[in-house]
């Protein structure tokens, strides 16, 4: 039985609150980690061998082994001198109890980074952004799921028009988790698509749409000019809606990742991030790197192909499954 996270001694306002734990949540979330958290154990335990206490060279190695999990080395550096200063106010820390600080210190880090405004009940517009292949698609087709399981009338807008074969993917996830899709042909306006819409949606009753665009970031200008575009149609159309772009990252390309959030901050206005692909990667570490450096939100991890292959980001959880 895998279901719930193990209990460990946390400050108060790391507990997560039981009923946001989804069904199957804590399984998925450690099938997701699983190649990034065998990998820093692993190391972790090597370089902890044979020593009762965290000595200077510990520190060390680790600071290699966090650095090396993409977590990003201003994360890396804090954390170990932490752990450096505990060594020093307590004398001698127990290797015993390097896993469990860690995991408390990567969860205070996260949780110290931005949340996302609180949407609350309103209804919401989605822009889902990123390069090519990064999941973009297929992590709106596991939203869209996710929101209609929760009993949301959700919609999703065909605005990557770019190709063909884009809009024929997202008409069959919508047939299978049955939710309709707006659609134009290949090479519509993608503005116009989403202007149909937000038409349909109001006139439908949804109260969640999800914008699949197109991932071309190599013209920094057009791609810019079409999320203005959309954007401005949001904004005039869906008066009273709530508004968020997400962006998708791709978390097997690690530091890559991080350089092409950089971009699409200058083109566009970012307010989460979707970290996808987790499950295929040991950089997952990189969240972290995500909420530290880039001062960015995650809000959601893809650990999978499937459409309930998906978790709620939650620091504590997080930090406990790759490092607990
Ligand atoms: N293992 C794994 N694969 C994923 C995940 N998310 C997406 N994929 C796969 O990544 C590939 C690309 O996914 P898409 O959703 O088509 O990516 P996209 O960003 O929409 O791609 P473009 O529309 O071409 O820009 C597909 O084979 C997906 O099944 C994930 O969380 N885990
Ligand atoms: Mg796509």
């Amino acid at each position: 039985m895998d279901s719930r996270p193990p209990t460990m001694e946390l400050a108060p306002e790391l507990e997560f609150p039981a009923e946001e734990r989804e069904k199957g949540f804590w399984k998925k979330l450690k099938r997701g980690l699983r190649m990034t958290h065998t990998e820093m154990i692993e190391k972790i335990s090597a370089a902890v061998e044979g020593r009762k206490v965290v000595d200077e060279e510990t520190l060390e190695f680790l600071e290699e082994i966090l650095i090396s999990s993409d977590i990003g080395v201003e994360a890396a550096l804090e954390l170990v001198d932490t752990l450096r200063q505990d060594a020093r106010s307590q004398e001698a820390v127990d290797v015993l109890k390097l896993r469990e600080r860690l995991v408390d210190e990567v969860a205070l880090m996260l949780l110290d980074a931005p949340r996302p405004a609180a949407t609350g009940d309103a209804p919401t517009v989605t822009l889902v952004v990123g390069v090519n292949g990064v999941g973009k698609t297929t992590s709106i087709a596991k939203l869209a799921h996710r929101e209609g399981s929760k009993g949301n009338k959700v919609l999703l807008a065909a605005a990557d028009t770019f190709r063909a074969a884009a809009i024929e993917q997202l008409r069959k996830w919508g047939d299978r988790i049955g939710v309709d899709v707006i659609a134009q042909s290949q090479g519509a306006d993608p503005a116009a698509v989403v202007y149909d819409a937000i038409q349909a949606a109001q006139a439908r009753g949804c109260n969640q749409i999800f914008i699949d665009t197109a991932g071309r970031l190599h013209n920094k200008e057009n791609l810019m000019n079409e999320l203005a575009k959309i954007d401005r149609v949001v904004e005039r159309e869906a008066k009273g809606w709530h508004r968020r772009t997400l962006l998708v990252l791709d978390a097997t390309t690690g530091q890559n990742a991080l350089n092409q959030a950089r971009g699409f901050a200058d083109v566009a206005r970012v307010d989460a991030v979707l970290l996808a692909k987790l499950d295929g990667t040991a950089k997952g570490g990189m969240a972290v790197a995500v909420a530290r450096e880039l001062r960015l939100p995650v809000l959601y991890l893809g650990v999978g192909e499937g459409m309930e292959d998906l978790v709620e980001f939650h620091p504590r959880e997080f930090a406990a499954a790759l490092l607990g």
